[in-house]
């Protein structure tokens, strides 16, 4: 459902998140057990997400910011005024203002499927640009989303900062482009324009480092995702029984994180019975990342032709102007 004040998660009489289970369940019955990224965040895995931003190796948010803060005359010369921005994700974004500050848009539309982030990022954006209308849409955006009538006339920008988009397999990420086309509106009126955040290809060992943190902060962001199985899903996973891994897959381009049992073990989920080998491992993230013409490639199979590019001084991150 992506109607507008709609809850979207869908539980059962037991108040389980049925597509939580669902995801888990099949998942976990995999000759290569995963569960989908997405499951990361909740309450407390957000929060971790928002430590994991502010550690020394983990240079993503700074180098995206940094972008943003150096290029706001830039991004305004080529976007315009008066477009509706239209954040796919909106979190509890702190990068949005950066960007609402240069280029004058006529409206903040942020999607999210989390109403409690959408609540709290809509009520600050508020504050901070007393003028500007808001329009929060409690959505998935993976689908297309219908936007409010207020904003439907107006010319768009669609927002996807973070590098988010490089948790999905090209597959997917090809589907979600095209999704943001049609929530955009690419074929009635005037060319939606959509600005991206895109990691960058890099040594082996800053990748990993980034992933795989001193503090072990991403190690307990990862491990999170164990807590709340056992906890939503009635589940009996030994907790201790498991590694924090992150590697580099080059065939790939990403980073790959796991979970890895050191020892054998048993355990159930929602009643099911599981076993793993020590050794075997559980994959719980990818982490795209690009190349200047892979970025390219990928921004074309969705349905988006690439303007613009601009890098931090560090060239380790990408922000990219495509139009539809
Ligand atoms: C939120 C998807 C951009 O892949 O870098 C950070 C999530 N995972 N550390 C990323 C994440 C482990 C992050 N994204």
């Amino acid at each position: 459902r992506t109607e507008q004040g709609i809850a979207i998660v869908d539980r059962d009489e037991d108040g389980v998140d049925r597509a939580f289970r669902a995801d888990v369940l099949a998942g976990l019955r995999q000759q290569q057990k995963a569960v989908p990224a997405r499951w990361f965040y909740d309450e407390a895995g957000s929060q971790l997400f928002e430590q994991i931003t502010g550690l020394e190796e983990y240079y993503p948010t700074r180098a995206e910011t940094e972008i943003l803060q150096a290029r706001g005359a830039e991004f305004a010369d080529l976007i315009g005024p008066d477009r509706a921005v239209v954040e796919f994700g909106s979190g509890s974004s702190v990068k949005t203002p950066l960007l609402l500050e240069t280029i004058e848009p006529a409206a903040y539309v942020p999607l999210d499927i989390s109403g409690d982030f959408l609540r709290e990022s809509a009520a600050a954006l508020g504050e901070k640009f007393p003028g500007l209308p808001v329009h929060p849409v409690e959505a998935d955006f993976m689908r297309r989303v219908a936007l409010p009538d207020d904003v439907a006339p107006l010319k768009k920008l669609g927002f996807f900062p973070g590098s988010t988009i490089g948790n999905m397999v090209p597959r997917t990420a090809v589907d979600l482009l095209r999704s943001m086309r049609a929530t955009l509106g690419a074929d009635d009126g005037e060319a939606p324009l959509l600005l991206i955040g895109m990691d960058l290809v890099k040594d082996a060992a800053t990748l990993e480092a980034a992933y795989d943190d001193a503090q072990g902060v991403t190690a307990a962001f990862n491990l999170n995702l164990v807590h709340r199985i056992n906890r939503e899903l009635d589940g009996t996973i030994p907790v201790d029984a498991f590694a924090h891994v992150a590697r580099w897959n080059d065939d790939f381009a990403r980073i790959e994180m796991h979970l890895e049992a050191k020892r054998d073990i048993a355990f159930d989920v929602s009643g099911r019975r599981f076993f793993m080998r020590k050794g075997e491992t559980i994959h719980t993230e990818n982490s795209h990342k690009f190349t200047r013409r892979s970025a390219n490639i990928l921004l074309l199979a969705g349905g988006w032709t690439p303007l613009e590019r601009w890098l931090d001084k560090g060239e380790r991150f990408a922000l990219i102007l495509a139009r539809a």
